[in-house]
């Protein structure tokens, strides 16, 4: 565990386990404490809401990696409420920040939309090292076992050891057939061999492993167009959906590993992970402006149950709560 969750939850079901919206309220903690709190003290403190405050607001956005294209929607929208003289306690504050990032995320919030009767649809996993791709692999697995689809894994990354043994745990768990091959073999190969078995046994869901790579290496990048190509083959429509898996907690960086795959590979969709861990969850902000790719799901723990659905009021709400 990155963090200890805080266990006094006052929505709290019955048998003690806190609701959806706890859980993520819970997990965005970090990010709460150093955005919501520091903007509570400042606009308490205050008999008037003035230039200096929007500025010490517009820090605390900046240091919550709410990034600079953001930070400025937000900051234009206070100061706009504020000489239309419709901003005068903190509650406007925060209703004012809460409109504006629902505006900026509301676009963004596409959910990934499986059909039911159009043959297999396959979700090619990238990202660099460590962001989350096979976990969040194995929760998607979960999650589409449990709404009564059919799901292959692929277990395309053939680098590290240890990979296709941690697919095929997730794999054994949710009674998912893996298909794999040896450390080191052809992860194209892998990935093609895997959407032919899916295809040919009329699975829903193929859910494609690839090793961790670093956006700026070349060779790697080159090698994840290769996985796309050969799944282009089976089916000129695959990879129906390119999931780029980002670190919520990897601050402005994700914003650059994010150009690198859209320019290699085509992005279709982001997963941003590790959110519960991270005192920057403001970086979902930061992507939703800049990038305009459709955020498919949040990451807010390691349990299967802890991949959502990308809600931006859901957001917004366990960010801001106080
Ligand atoms: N707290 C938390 N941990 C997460 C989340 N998603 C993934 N992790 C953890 O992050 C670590 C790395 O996850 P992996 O799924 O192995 O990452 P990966 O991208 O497949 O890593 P490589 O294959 O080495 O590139 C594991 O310990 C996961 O349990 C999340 O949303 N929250
Ligand atoms: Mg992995």
């Amino acid at each position: 565990m990155l963090f200890s969750r805080n266990s006094k939850d006052p929505e709290a079901k019955p048998e003690g386990k806190p609701g959806l919206f706890g859980r993520l309220r819970n997990a965005l903690g970090r990010t709460r404490s150093a955005l919501v709190d520091g903007i509570a003290a400042l606009v308490g403190g205050r008999k008037t809401i003035d230039a200096e405050l929007v500025e010490e607001i517009e820090t605390l956005l900046l240091s919550a990696d709410v990034g600079v294209a953001a930070t400025q929607r937000i900051i234009d929208g206070l100061q706009r409420r504020i000489s239309r003289k419709e901003v005068a306690d903190a509650e406007a504050v925060f209703r004012s920040l809460r409109e504006d990032m629902i505006a900026i995320l509301r676009p963004v919030a596409v959910p990934l939309d499986i059909p039911g009767d159009a043959g297999t649809f396959a979700i090619l996993v990238v990202g660099v090292n460590g962001s989350g791709k096979t976990t969040t692999i194995g929760k998607l697995a979960r999650r589409y076992k449990d709404a009564g689809r059919s799901v292959v894994l692929a277990a395309g990354d053939t680098f590290r050891a240890a990979a296709v043994e941690q697919l095929t745990r997730w794999g054994e768990r949710n009674a998912v057939t893996v298909v794999a091959q040896h450390t080191g073999a052809d992860s194209a190969s892998v990935v093609f061999d895997a959407l032919q078995a899916a295809r040919a046994r009329n699975v829903d869901v193929l859910l494609a492993d690839t090793a961790g790579r670093l956006h700026n290496k070349a060779g790697l990048m080159d090698e994840l167009a290769k996985v796309r190509r050969v799944m282009g083959k089976l089916d000129p429509d695959a990879p129906h959906e390119t999931l780029l898996v980002l670190d919520g907690a990897s601050g402005q960086n994700a914003l650059v590993q994010a150009a690198q795959f859209q320019a290699s590979v085509g992005v279709t969709g982001i997963a941003i992970t590790k959110l519960d861990g991270s005192s920057k969850g403001g970086i979902v902000l930061a992507i939703a402006e800049q990038l305009k790719i459709p955020i498919r799901f949040i990451g807010v723990g390691e349990a299967a149950e802890d991949l959502r659905d990308f809600e931006p009021e859901a957001f917004v709400d366990a960010l801001l709560a106080r």
